[in-house]
């Protein structure tokens, strides 16, 4: 119990009484849910539906979190602290409720005061609507990363966009994807509070006037085409038992109200309403990762926006503090989260120069001791890059500021390396190779002090290829920070059975340590604990298997091993690695019925790109073999393949919890970090994977003996490719790789059509960029070795305990005490609630 739920429940009370808006014990949480039935929504309780319910609840949580909100602002008001505002395109949040009621303390209050209205708090919970307002890792990475700074105590804002539409939702019509609009905002948000009183302009296109100033230097004035407003939406981020209440601002993007005004006879009136269209679009809808997405002028324009507001927000802040702006960096870290945000520097520097006066010089030392820069992509193809003319037109007067910043820093660069080039041109904010085009990771890295990758190998890898320049010029500005995952959704609210079990041994406060989990090493030797350990896992799969069914119509028996691998569908990733691996398991059951194999449900979640062709047909695929498996009598005693479809954060609570077995199978230097792989690792699963990402932090801290290693290593992957990779090679040499190709072209697994996986197959013939049959022989054998360590429970068990036991480093607490240290020197501050 934390300590706010122990002062609720020995009716202990604040003040005279226990007030309506604000307290926690039962009885207060009863009153203001019907009150808001009444009074926020005019509803009757004798006809409220569930969802309605579920907003009064919410309103009521609300207006606790409120309380602790403002009690921070006062805090950081008066100590003068530093803020870290994280700048992300994307902030994936999830459903609220859950999570602000164990932060708050109050989840067994709040389950009471519902049953004694003749409601079941689970039901409630499953009402919300979760903002999806990122495609994934990056997005879900900066909502941990928010709940972890409220956590520590630490003062910080995340700016981003209030996206109408977020990432689509995805249906399964005949085994294909179909993608639906997704409208999160449908039945209102009650999370959110907006702040027209803070509004931004912000401007786009146009042209560069200069003039001399009084003292004979240049003035530069942007004259734009458009303006644009920004209204900030705010949602409270509660920290786990404390009174930290923190801030996501997003920006929604509106008409200029000055703009109407023009509209005085007809003509202009429908101009103005076309502007108002124009101007509304660009919070409209989130971008899915997607090649077609990239190079889209809205895109900048998106990006421009949200950033161009919140640093305008930064300033206003600052002003108010009253200190000089040479200080600005004294009092605010910028952190980017990828290139998306990058435009940022050129903002900044725009800022201060041309609307605040400062010099040049001084400008720069601000903008650089402000900013620090993550990069989560090795794939060069993945680099941000704008053309040229597109972004003169949008930010004519940013260009001409990236030129300043570029003619400057090649100089740098000449001095450090004289007669260099090739280096110049590699370095250079414009890429001249082709149609010129300004290079946003470049720009980051110039303008930040601190760089960083998202995982050890990952940065490795990155200051030998892609920062390989940038960290010979300047050897300290890389660095790395492991990606952290928070524990109070992904275990604590996602897997309540095994929280109960590992509190009753150890206590609770491993939900804010989570190195805590250490204690449980030698209850992974006790028969007993592992007996309840195995029960717990198998009430999680029930739980999933549920949901399966529900979802899909098909039965999984919950006693299988329970194989999954959820996560954005990419070649990278290699779901059709696994989906040969399952299809040799059938071939082997029809060549051979009796066979001994362990009995396993294979598991698949992801959204694919809705214009990524490969991607889609591995869901497909996916579902062919599934169609074929799970209704053959020889297979469907052993084998299951399910599909969930729609993977979104609220599916990942049910679906972490439940895995026996975690697939992350990435080519070697190619996943970036991951964070689904810790998710499924605190929740006990073992992992089968390569040495790519985080996998390799891992490995390390549960012991090798404990997790299921195989495949070539990035520096085999790259020698493998170097040398000329010939697929063909590998499926000769391996009978079962050429039967499970064969059983997809004889169209197996697609009702008779040859041609449905023909591009897959051609791919991996003759190219496999990812290395599938290179690393096939060593998957199967290695997922061989994982059903004969499923046949002895007691020794499964006891790898799963040390896994959970040993993965608090992958806390996202820990990822972020090192950035508050090491990148942005921010300290915690202790809030008060009664201040
Ligand atoms: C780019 C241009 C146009 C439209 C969309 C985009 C876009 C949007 C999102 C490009 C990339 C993303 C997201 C990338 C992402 O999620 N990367 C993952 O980040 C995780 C957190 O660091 C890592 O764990 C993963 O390894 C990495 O793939």
């Amino acid at each position: 119990m934390t300590t706010q739920n122990r002062i609720a429940a020995a009716g202990f009370q604040r003040g005279a009484s226990d007030p309506v808006r604000t307290g926690l014990s039962v009885q207060a949480i009863k009153r203001a849910v019907l009150d808001n039935l009444t009074f926020h929504l005019g509803r009757m309780q004798r006809l409220a539906t569930p969802h309605d319910y579920y907003m009064a609840l919410a309103y009521a949580v609300r207006d606790r979190l409120l309380q602790r909100w403002m009690q921070t602002h006062e805090a950081y008001a008066k100590h003068e602290v530093k803020v870290a505002c994280y700048l992300s395109a994307e902030f994936l949040v999830g459903p609220h409720l859950g999570t602000n009621l164990i932060n708050l303390g109050i989840e067994d209050a709040v389950r009471d005061a519902l049953s004694e209205l003749g409601l079941d708090l689970d039901a409630i919970l499953d009402e919300e609507e979760e903002p999806g307002l990122g495609n994934g890792g990056l997005g879900r990475l900066a909502a941990c990363y928010l709940e972890s700074l409220a956590t520590l105590e630490m003062p910080s804002v995340g700016y981003g966009i209030r996206y109408e539409f977020g990432i689509f939702d995805q249906e399964i019509h005949d085994g294909w994807q179909v993608e639906i609009t997704d409208k999160w905002l449908r039945s209102g948000n009650p999370w959110e509070i907006v702040r027209p009183d803070i509004a931004c302009a912000v401007k786009f296109g146009g042209h560069v006037e200069t003039s001399a100033d009084a003292t004979g230097g240049q003035r530069t004035r942007w004259v734009p085409a458009q303006v644009v407003k920004g209204i900030p939406y705010d949602t409270p981020i509660l920290g786990y038992d404390v009174s930290t209440c923190n801030t996501l601002r997003l920006w929604s993007a509106e008409a200029c109200e000055s703009f109407d005004f023009q509209a005085f006879n007809v003509g202009d009136y429908y101009r103005a309403v076309d502007e108002k269209i124009v101007s509304e679009t660009i919070s409209k809808v989130l971008y899915p990762n997607d090649d077609q997405a990239r190079g889209k002028k809205l895109r900048l324009a998106q990006q421009y926006f949200f950033v161009s507001c919140s640093i305008q927000d930064m300033l206003r802040v600052h002003g108010l503090s009253g200190a000089p702006l040479e200080r600005f960096a004294d009092r605010f870290a910028i952190q980017l989260n990828d290139t998306h945000p990058s435009i940022a520097i050129a903002e900044l520097m725009r800022i201060l120069v041309d609307e605040r006066g400062m010099e040049w010089e001084r400008a720069w030392d601000v903008t650089q001791r402000a900013c620090g820069y993550t990069n989560h992509t090795l794939l060069p193809e993945a680099l941000e890059t704008w053309p040229l003319p597109m972004f003169r037109e949008m930010l004519p007067r940013h260009l001409e500021i990236i030129f300043e910043i570029n003619r400057r820093f090649l100089d740098e660069v000449r001095l450090r390396f004289p007669g260099d080039d090739a280096r110049l041109a590699r370095m250079s904010l414009i890429d001249e190779t082709g149609e010129k085009r300004v290079r946003m990771a470049h720009l980051a890295c110039v303008g930040s002090h601190a760089i960083n990758g998202v995982a050890a190998l990952h940065t490795d890898l990155l200051k030998m290829s892609i920062l390989a320049d940038f960290h010979a010029m300047w050897p300290s500005r890389v660095v790395n920070k492991t990606n952290g995952v928070t524990p109070r959704r992904f275990v604590r609210l996602a897997n309540p059975g095994l929280s109960t079990l590992v509190s009753s041994f150890i206590g609770e406060s491993w939900v804010r340590d989570l190195d805590q989990l250490h204690g449980l090493e030698r209850l992974a030797e006790e028969v007993d604990f592992r007996q309840r350990w195995r029960e717990v896992k198998l009430d999680n799969k029930r739980r999933l298997a549920k949901a399966i069914s529900a979802r899909t119509g098909l039965e999984v028996p919950p006693e299988w091993m329970f194989d999954i691998q959820v996560k954005r569908i990419h070649e990278y990733k290699r779901q059709h690695l696994n989906v040969l691996h399952i299809i040799t398991l059938y071939a082997r059951l029809k060549r051979n019925p009796a066979l001994e194999i362990s009995p396993r449900v294979f598991v698949f979640g992801g959204k694919a790109a809705p214009g990524y062709d490969r991607a889609k047909r591995i869901i497909r695929l996916i579902h062919g073999v599934g169609e074929v498996v799970n209704a053959d009598p020889e297979t469907n005693g052993r084998l299951r393949v399910a599909f969930m479809p729609d993977f979104n954060v609220k599916i990942a609570h049910i679906i972490y919890p439940a895995a026996d077995l975690s697939e992350q199978i990435s080519t070697a230097g190619k996943e970036a970090s991951g964070t689904g792989n810790m998710k499924f690792a605190m929740n006990g699963a073992l992992t089968i994977g390569t040495l790519d990402g985080a996998n390799v932090e891992i490995r390390q801290a549960v012991g090798q003996q404990n997790f299921f290693l195989f495949g070539l290593n990035a520096h085999e992957v790259e020698q493998l490719r170097r040398s000329g990779y010939r697929p063909q090679d590998y499926i000769e040499d391996n009978p079962e790789l050429a039967e499970a190709i064969q059983l997809i072209r004889d169209g197996v697994f697609s009702r008779g059509d040859r041609d449905m996986f023909r591009p897959l197959l051609d791919d991996l013939l003759q190219r496999d960029e990812f290395f599938l049959c290179a690393d096939y022989a060593d998957y199967v054998q290695c997922q061989d070795s994982v059903a004969s360590a499923w046949r002895d429970p007691e020794a499964w068990s006891r790898m799963s305990i040390l896994n959970s036991a040993r993965t608090g480093e992958f806390s996202s607490d820990r990822a972020i005490r090192e950035y508050c240290k090491e990148i942005w020197g921010v300290r915690p501050v202790r809030v008060h609630l009664d201040d």
